[in-house]
C-alpha cells in the first residue's frame, strides 16, 4: 500500500523579477503556451501572475507588482528562481496529515479555493531552503489554472510542435543531500533510484554527490546534489553562494525530438553547454551507446549526450543557466526505454559545466 500515492507534477512555480517578460521568455524560446493569467486587473493586486503550459508541463510565474512584497524579497534574495515544486496527489488532506505526521513541516493547511470552474483543494509543505511542496487535487476543476485565474491569450504564436512534452526530474541543490533523501523517505514514502554519484566520482572529477528519490510509481523524480570536495570548487557550492543557500537547480524536460527542441530554442537564442568533439570520437563511448536512432553526426552538431544502460538509453543536452546567476538551468531529455539519468555522462558533463564556471571566475 502506498500511503503517500502521487499522480505527477502539477506545476513548478517560479518566483522571478518580471513575469511578464519571463511569460515572453519561456513562450518564444521554450515554445510554451499562455493558458491563464492573475495580476491587479482581476482581484491580486500585489503580484502578477502568468501560467504557460507545453504538453503536461506547467510553469507558473509570479512577479512582483509593488515594493515591499515577500515575493519581492525572495527576488532580491534568491534572484529568478523555484519556490514550488507542485505535486498533484489524489487525496490532499491525507497526504498533508501523512507528511505532517512523518515529520515535515506544514506551509499551508488544507483548503479550497472555489469558483464557477469547480474546485481545487491545496496545501503545502516545506522542503530545502525556501522551497515548497505544494499538494494539489483538481481533479474536479475545468478552469485554466486556479480560481482566480482567468483564461489569458498565448504571449508568441504557437510553435507547429511544443517542444517538450512534460516534466522528466527536478533537481535541487542542498548542502546534505542524505538528510533531505531521508525527508522524501521518511515523509513522502519515496525511494532510491538506481542512480548514485558517491564519494568515489566526486572526489575524481565530479565535486558533487547525487542521489535521487521518486515515488512508486516513478512519475514524480527528484534528484538530489550536495558539494563533494574535488580537485576545484563545486558546482554546488558555487550555486549555494549565488542562490543565498538550496534550492532547484535544474528542471528535465521530455522530448520526443531533442533534435528539433534544440534547433528551435537555438534559433530562438537559449545557450547550450558545449560538448567537446572528442565525446563523440571517444571508441568506447561509441561502443557503449551502439544504435540510436539518429546518426551521431547529428547528436555531435548539436551537442546533444548519448547514455545507455541495461534498459535502453537517453539523449540529452543542458542550457546555460537561463537568468544572471548561475542558478537554474534546464536539461532536454530524450528516452528510449532508459530509466537512469545520463550516468555515462557525468564526466563530460561536468567537465563542461566546469569549464562555464571558470569562465565566470567561480573554480
Ligand atoms: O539530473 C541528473 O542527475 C543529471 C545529471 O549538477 C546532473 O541531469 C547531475 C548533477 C548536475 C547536473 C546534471
Ligand atoms: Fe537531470
Amino acid at each position: 500500500m502506498d500511503d503517500f500515492p502521487v499522480l505527477g507534477m502539477d506545476a513548478v512555480v517560479f518566483a522571478v523579477g518580471n513575469a511578464r517578460q519571463a511569460a515572453h521568455f519561456y513562450s518564444t524560446a521554450f515554445g510554451m503556451r499562455r493558458v491563464a493569467y492573475r495580476g491587479p486587473e482581476n482581484g491580486s493586486p500585489d503580484e502578477a501572475v502568468h501560467v504557460l503550459e507545453s504538453g503536461t508541463a506547467r510553469f507558473v510565474l509570479r512577479g512582483p507588482v509593488r515594493a515591499g512584497t515577500d515575493l519581492g524579497r525572495h527576488v532580491a534574495a534568491h534572484g529568478d528562481g523555484v519556490t514550488d515544486l507542485a505535486i498533484a496527489v489524489p487525496d490532499v488532506a491525507a497526504a498533508y496529515r501523512h507528511a505532517l505526521e512523518r515529520g515535515a513541516t506544514g506551509v499551508e493547511e488544507p483548503h479550497v479555493l472555489e469558483d464557477e470552474y469547480g474546485k481545487v483543494v491545496l496545501a503545502a509543505v516545506a522542503t530545502y531552503g525556501e522551497t515548497r511542496h505544494s499538494l494539489v487535487d483538481r481533479s474536479n476543476y475545468s478552469g485554466p489554472y486556479l480560481p482566480g485565474f482567468v483564461a489569458a491569450d498565448p504571449v508568441a504564436a504557437a510553435p507547429d510542435r511544443p517542444f517538450f512534452t512534460g516534466i522528466d526530474h527536478c533537481v535541487g541543490n542542498v548542502e546534505r543531500m542524505d538528510e533531505w533523501a531521508d525527508y522524501y523517505h521518511r515523509v513522502m514514502g519515496f525511494t532510491d533510484m538506481a542512480e548514485f554519484v558517491g564519494d568515489d566520482i566526486a572526489t575524481e572529477y565530479s565535486a558533487l554527490m547525487s542521489k535521487v528519490v521518486a515515488d512508486g510509481s516513478r512519475r514524480v523524480k527528484f534528484p538530489l546534489n550536495e558539494p563533494a570536495d574535488g580537485p576545484r570548487r563545486s558546482q554546488i557550492d558555487e550555486y549555494l553562494e549565488f542562490y543565498g543557500g538550496p534550492g532547484v537547480q535544474h528542471i528535465a524536460l521530455a522530448t520526443d525530438d531533442i533534435l528539433a527542441s534544440v534547433d528551435r530554442m537555438r534559433a530562438a537564442g537559449v545557450a547550450f553547454l558545449s560538448t567537446p568533439a572528442s565525446y563523440y570520437d571517444d571508441p568506447e563511448l561509441r561502443a557503449r551507446i551502439g544504435e540510436v536512432r539518429v546518426p551521431v553526426e547529428e547528436l555531435r552538431s548539436r551537442g546533444v549526450l548519448v547514455d545507455r544502460d541495461e534498459d535502453g538509453y537517453l539523449l540529452q543536452i543542458f542550457t546555460q543557466p537561463v537568468q544572471d546567476r548561475p542558478t537554474v538551468f534546464y536539461e532536454l531529455i530524450e528516452r528510449h526505454g532508459s530509466l537512469g539519468f545520463g550516468k555515462g555522462n557525468f564526466k563530460a558533463l561536468f567537465e563542461a559545466i566546469e569549464r562555464e564556471q571558470e569562465a565566470r571566475g567561480n573554480l
